[in-house]
């Protein structure tokens, strides 16, 4: 980095934006300004999130009608460092939050980025509700097998004998197969990739973008400092050969038969796709039936173009 010199004739650094660095080849899509972010290195998040960026420019999507909403924990932080309307919301509430942006701005596609625990744990509620009533909403759940931020402890994804900060000898309880859970609640499309698989998570995530109705993305990711270490795994990096080494791509795989066990084979591709009316359209269909001309569907309440009765 090149330096300038101070009133004492110290040497210092120059300013951030003045070194002679290139630009982040994202900076357009990202809150350069909260840069540099909290992941330790080789953590799978950031890499998810460049994947995500990709497939949002993919998918040719105006940036103005897509919002990022995320809970609480390491991924937490995605919808925060994300140049969109952007909501940091409370632990294991994304998916609410995203419900009621979605229901009250049917014109904006809204983004669930979150964590398993935020999602699964606490929010798991809401979930398997917002997948059955097929809300319009795409969810993203970078799966680190633990509860990282708040120090790795075990969570419903952790795999059978996996340690974590509160299983010592070994996590004794069944987790969830996280495509299995989305597809039987109802969801219309579900995809699970690891970090690895950038291009394919990108294509995933354009197609996601797409769905209209409640749209399902797992990426496996490396928590280095937690999982990893913990479980005598390595790096973040020895993470991803593991990947390389361990997963089949099986599209159109039944979701029941995708468990993840410790260490074992990963089965990814994209296992759901499929169309059904999504809540607004099943709503509107069976309001405009019952109300006639006195039901006002969204864009007549915004241009005020009939009176409300
Ligand atoms: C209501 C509530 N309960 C618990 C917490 C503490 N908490 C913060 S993040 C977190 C877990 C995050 O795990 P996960 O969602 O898997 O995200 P990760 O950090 O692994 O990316 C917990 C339990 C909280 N902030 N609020
Ligand atoms: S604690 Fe784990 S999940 Fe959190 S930033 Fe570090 S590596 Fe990533």
């Amino acid at each position: 980095m090149s330096r300038v010199t101070d009133s004492a004739g110290k040497r210092k650094k120059k300013p951030a934006e003045e070194a002679d660095v290139p630009p982040h080849p994202k900076e357009e899509f990202l809150r350069m300004d909260r840069i540099p972010h909290i992941w330790c290195p080789t953590c799978g998040i950031g890499t998810s999130v460049g994947a995500f960026i990709e497939g949002l420019k993919a998918s040719g999507l105006d940036r103005d009608k897509v919002a990022i909403v995320s809970g609480i924990g390491c991924t937490g932080r995605v919808a925060g460092y994300v140049k969109l309307d952007s909501y940091h919301t409370t632990h294991g509430r994304a998916i609410p939050f995203a419900v009621g942006l979605s229901l009250a701005r049917p014109d904006m596609k809204v983004v669930v980025y979150s964590g398993d625990g935020d999602l699964i744990s606490i929010g798991g509620n809401h979930f398997i509700h917002a997948a059955r009533r097929n809300h319009n909403l795409t969810v993203i759940c970078v799966n680190n097998f633990i509860y990282a931020m708040t120090g790795g402890q075990c969570a419903p994804t952790t795999p059978l004998g996996a340690i974590s900060s509160t299983t010592p000898y070994g996590y004794n309880e069944h987790p969830f197969n996280l495509p299995y859970l989305a597809a039987s609640c109802g969801a219309t499309y579900v995809a699970r990739w690891t970090a690895l698989h950038v291009r394919r998570l990108a294509e995933a995530v354009t197609e996601a973008l797409h769905k209209r109705g409640f749209s399902f993305i797992e990426v496996i990711c490396p928590c280095s400092t937690l999982y990893a270490r913990r479980n005598k795994l390595g790096t973040g990096l020895d993470l991803l050969k593991f990947y390389h080494d361990s997963c089949e791509i099986r599209h159109g795989e039944h979701p029941e038969n995708v468990d993840v066990a410790f260490q074992e084979k990963i089965i990814v591709g994209k296992f759901i796709d499929i169309d059904k009316p999504c809540y607004m359209d099943v709503r509107e269909k069976i309001l405009k039936k019952k109300l006639g001309d006195r039901y006002l569907s969204y864009p007549e309440l915004e241009h005020g173009r009939k009176q409300k009765v």
